[in-house]
């Protein structure tokens, strides 16, 4: 990653038209709990990756104002990959958690396998939002994952989850050694986006980031 401007900038007609697109009615598609049972590719796909718990179901249903993703105070409720489509502009993909130690082995085993299959190898996947617990910071798992999404070429963007339970001085530094640590990944997306589901922060900006993906894959 360069040095980049530290946030993104939209000017109000694409905020607005990203809104209207995200909250504009979203549907299921597909459960898949094996690369078998993935559904055909239709739209650009958005992926939501992220260790256990930090908040990418959360995050998915207050990007589209509903909760249709399952959510839970327990690590890893998510345990297939979930396909949601919005409208005819872009599939929002949620993944189970990884690295979540409480989870038998073998279960672990094939949950990986399962999200680094759909990682390396799906068509119309544009953009991997790398979700990451601001309190928490990167772990070794969240570098197995950016790695793998190095060599297969994925752009992922980091996406800090819990903001509200920041201070502003505490996101800095978390910031700081963020920008620090993705020094290497140089196909990564140039702006961490900072989020909270609970208050809003953070998501007219990552709509309006995503939706100028939108389209046919
Ligand atoms: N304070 C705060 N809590 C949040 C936020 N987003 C999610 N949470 C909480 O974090 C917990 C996990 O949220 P989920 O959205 O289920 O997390 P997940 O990443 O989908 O979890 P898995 O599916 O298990 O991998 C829940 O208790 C949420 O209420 C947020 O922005 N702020
Ligand atoms: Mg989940």
């Amino acid at each position: 990653m360069t040095d980049a401007p530290a946030a993104e900038i939209f000017d109000a007609a694409q905020i607005e038209d990203a809104r209207r697109m995200f909250v504009g009615g979203i549907e299921f598609v597909a459960a898949a709990n094996s690369t078998d049972a993935l559904p055909p590719v239709g739209l650009t796909e958005i992926a939501f990756a992220g260790r256990s718990n930090v908040g990418k179901s959360s995050l998915i249903n207050a990007l589209v104002n509903q909760s249709i993703a399952r959510t839970s105070n327990t690590p890893g409720r998510t345990q297939e990959i979930i396909f949601f489509k919005l409208g005819t502009a872009l599939t929002l993909v949620d993944l189970p958690g990884y690295g979540y130690a409480k989870v038998s082995k073998s279960k672990s085993a094939a949950w990986n396998t399962l999200i680094r299959q759909y990682l390396r190898g799906r068509p119309g996947l544009r953009r991997v939002c790398l979700m990451v617990d601001s309190r928490h910071g990167l772990k070794p798992s969240d570098h197995d994952v950016m790695g793998l999404m190095d060599e297969a070429a994925v752009v992922y963007q980091v996406v800090l989850t819990k903001a509200d339970k920041m201070t502003a001085n505490e996101l800095k530094t978390v910031m700081a050694a963020l920008q620090e640590a993705m020094r290497p990944h140089t196909a990564a997306y140039p702006y961490v986006a900072i989020t909270s589901a609970r208050t809003g922060l953070g998501l007219p900006e990552l709509r309006a980031s995503l939706a100028m993906l939108a389209g046919p894959a």
